[in-house]
């Protein structure tokens, strides 16, 4: 899967589940399913692998990205919570970007194998290290279901006494043939152009023909994905989102990545699910907030 990591056995977690782990003692969870592969990082619950059988990867990673326990993973789907972007001034300063969860040491708290699939459910619980930069109590847990379509759910539960508001993003990087064979379909009129600083309010497709970093208003229905050349289209679903964040860095942006090929900006997009400013989500004590992303690619012919 990602040969370069050399993973050794630790366990056998269920009959298509491994855990492993890296000369970094880094720990992955691996699953190789007759249906489904796929592979998560617990630095950071981060998906790194999905390929249903018979059918081109769904999820883009770097075959250059860097794995260790500092380091957000490039590619895959990096849990960005409870901050997305860079930390308000209030919270402190230096504080990591897109928050702590993505380089953050994970737990499994569930495996239910399945003839269809998987159902892997990690958590991450407020500790002494989170509560230095964020001080709340927080309960976070992935719940990720690996059949013939991705779905992840992100929820977040408050633990404490106190009520907060986070924002997040389920960052997926999506595998495509080449950024000029694709086009998005269905996503929302409005939009905020990060790098432009405008607003705007386009009809029709979305061609990528430079680099985009953009925030859409939640989209009304179904997102597709086409592309000509895997002669698929990816079918997205969000829930309980307000945004999606879509991000190709092009040419020079790849080239400012450290974990990222000059060239690697041509085989993925991002199409994010998030929860985002100004209103971000608040969750009163004892309650709880999910959102969540679903891919499912299905074949032109
Ligand atoms: O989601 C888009 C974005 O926030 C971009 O602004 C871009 O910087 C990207 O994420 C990657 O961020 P990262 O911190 O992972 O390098």
């Amino acid at each position: 899967m990602i040969p370069h990591l050399k993973l050794i056995t630790k366990q056998i977690l269920s009959p298509s589940v491994l855990l492993k782990e890296d000369k970094k003692a880094n720990q992955y969870v691996i699953i190789d399913h007759p249906q489904v592969n796929a592979a998560f990082a617990l630095h950071g619950g981060h998906l790194i692998h999905f390929k249903v059988n018979k059918q081109q990867p769904l999820i883009w990673t770097s075959p250059i990205a860097i794995y260790n326990d500092q380091k957000a993973i490039r590619g895959g789907v990096p849990i960005c919570w409870p901050w997305f972007g860079i930390a308000s001034s209030d919270l402190g300063k230096n504080l990591p970007s897109h928050g702590f969860a993505r380089i953050s040491k994970w737990s499994i708290a569930d495996i239910n194998e399945q003839i269809t699939g998987v159902i892997l459910t990690l958590i991450l619980n407020a500790n002494h290290e989170t509560k230095k930069i964020w001080p709340f109590d927080f309960k976070l847990t992935l719940k990720a279901t690996l059949t013939d379509r991705l779905k992840l759910e992100l929820i977040t539960e408050n633990t404490g006494k106190i009520p907060f508001t986070y924002q997040g993003a389920l960052h997926s990087y999506i595998n495509i043939s080449n950024v000029s064979n694709i086009k998005v379909m269905g996503l929302n009129q409005k939009s905020f152009n990060k790098l432009t600083d405008d607003f705007n309010t386009k009809k029709g497709n979305l061609l990528i023909e430079q680099a985009i970093d953009s925030i859409y208003e939640k989209a009304p229905d179904t997102i597709i994905l086409k592309d000509l050349d895997f002669k698929r289209n990816i079918n997205i679903n969000n829930t309980g989102n307000n945004a999606e964040v879509v991000w190709n860095p092009w040419i020079d942006g790849a080239q400012e990545c450290v974990d990222m090929h000059d060239d690697g900006y041509q085989t993925m997009i991002c199409i994010e699910s998030a929860v985002l400013a100004p209103r971000g989500q608040l969750v009163e004590p004892s309650s709880r907030h999910i959102f969540s992303t679903k891919l499912l690619g299905t074949s032109l012919t």
